[in-house]
């Protein structure tokens, strides 16, 4: 079963909350804050491997959660952390977020994505003793995550990919070069989803996409075309498959063929347009007189300077100048890749993308006002905020001085707040009474 689009729900672990506790000395009177840390909430990290080719397995799986950090507990005990959870994709996918842009495009086995970060851990009241705060009674709520929907997109990763109107006999010619086995029939559009074959020839091989038929007007939508060509972006060749019965029978020329293919690829991208091709004229067995096969391939070339090589698919005629052709195009447009690659991926294979940051910054803090409101917009400080227990005097005493430190007061003043005015900081929201 082959699936090439999938919409995935992912969390991050909350982080566990820290703990409020003390220790009794033997006195029973005097006391120690001893309440442990909690633990960091497990990361989601999305990670390309070669061993699934298509994204059905997210079918009927939709929402992934990594787990929560544990509460920290007495004696200074930190809580667990919660375990990282891996969900694999085939290498080729694409993730996406919600309004469809590109996130991150996984295209080798092995690219990891860490999507979301676990919830940091709440301190537990040990951490707060100071000077001025000898007993603490409260301790910091773990940090919660928020739910990320993502479209995830395969792009098949293949070297070549074979292109054609349905029937030129693209299926035939993926199972006479390699060992794939696809659906071969007399019908247009035999084949709906894509296949994959690997071709070896000396001591090279390389991968070949069947793809289903294109028709006039694919790029539209029209038939199977528009939703598999994008399996093609990412190939370095195409081969465009003619069909050579149709100059005997319809009395139609391949060059008005390859013209309306042409045309088909650039209408749906221009890069697809602009990539390398070759021409295989498929089914020359059908005709037995070898000056019509020539004469075509002439007037082929008065229209492109692309290799053009007359098979057969089905008796195996050429098959074998094809591949060694093919083969050779392949090994030197990679070679060419393979040193723009090395200059681009100095930064290793595994590579860090986060929706929240690790740590927010302190500065920058913005002020929008709405009427009476003033937002404070500022994600260090809405951290702060969400992981105060808001319900606890000592614990709201100590937010409001670290924003006295941070002087959102003396900004507020300047903005010329009045007394009664409404503050807003993420979750808190207070009236200005000086
Ligand atoms: N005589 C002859 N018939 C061929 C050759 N290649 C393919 N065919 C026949 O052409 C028909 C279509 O072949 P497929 O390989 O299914 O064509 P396709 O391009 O994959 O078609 P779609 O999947 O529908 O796009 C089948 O009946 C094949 O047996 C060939 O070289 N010679
Ligand atoms: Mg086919």
């Amino acid at each position: 079963m082959f699936l090439d689009e999938a919409k995935i729900n992912i969390k991050a672990g909350n982080g566990g909350s820290g703990s409020a506790s003390f220790f009794l000395l033997k006195d029973r009177v005097k006391k120690i804050a001893c309440g442990g840390n909690g633990g960091k909430g497990g990361d989601v990290i999305i990670e390309a491997t070669q061993n699934l080719s298509t994204l059905y397995c997210f079918k009927d799986k939709v929402h992934y959660k990594a787990q929560d950090g544990q509460r920290g507990s007495s004696n200074k005990k930190a809580g667990r952390s919660g375990e990282d959870l891996y969900i694999k994709v085939p290498a080729g996918t694409i993730v996406k977020n919600q309004k469809g842009e590109t996130l991150f495009d996984l295209d080798d086995a092995g690219a990891k994505i860490l999507i979301a970060r676990g919830g940091r851990g709440g301190r537990g009241n040990a951490s707060f003793v100071s000077q001025r705060l000898k007993f603490p009674s409260f301790a910091e709520k773990g940090e919660e995550t928020e739910e990320i929907w993502l479209n995830l997109e395969l792009r098949l990763i293949a070297d070549v990919a074979l292109a054609g109107f349905p029937n030129a006999g693209k299926s035939t010619l993926i199972s006479m070069i390699s060992k794939a086995k696809p659906k071969i029939a007399d019908y247009p559009f035999t084949t709906l989803s894509p296949n994959l074959g690997v071709v070896y020839y000396e001591n090279e091989s390389f991968v070949v996409a069947d793809v289903p038929g294109l028709i006039k007007g694919a790029h539209l939508g029209a038939g199977l075309g528009d939703k598999f060509l994008r399996h093609i972006m990412r190939t370095i060749i195409i081969v465009l498959v003619l069909d050579c019965r149709q100059l005997i029978e319809d009395k139609k020329s391949l060059s008005e063929t390859f013209k309306e293919l042409r045309d088909e690829l650039m209408q749906y991208n221009q890069s697809l347009y602009e990539k390398k091709y070759i021409i295989a004229i498929n089914k020359i067995d059908l005709i037995s007189d070898k000056k019509i096969i020539n004469k075509a391939k002439k007037e082929l070339l008065k229209l492109t300077d692309a290799e053009i090589i007359p098979v057969s698919a089905q008796t195996g005629e050429n098959i074998n100048d094809f591949i060694k052709i093919l083969s050779g195009k392949v090994k030197f447009e990679k070679s060419i890749l393979a040193k723009e690659k090395e200059l681009q991926e100095q930064s290793g294979n595994i590579r860090v993308y986060t929706l929240n940051e690790d740590t927010p910054k302190e500065e920058n803090i913005k002020i929008i006002t709405r009427g009476n409101e003033y937002f404070v917009e500022n994600k260090y400080l809405e951290r702060i905020v969400a992981m105060t227990d808001l319900e606890n005097r000592e614990a709201l005493d100590y937010l409001k001085n670290k924003l006295k430190k941070m002087g959102i007061g003396d900004k507020l003043k300047k903005m010329g707040i009045k007394e009664g005015s409404t503050v807003i900081i993420g979750k808190l929201v207070f009236e200005l009474v000086d």
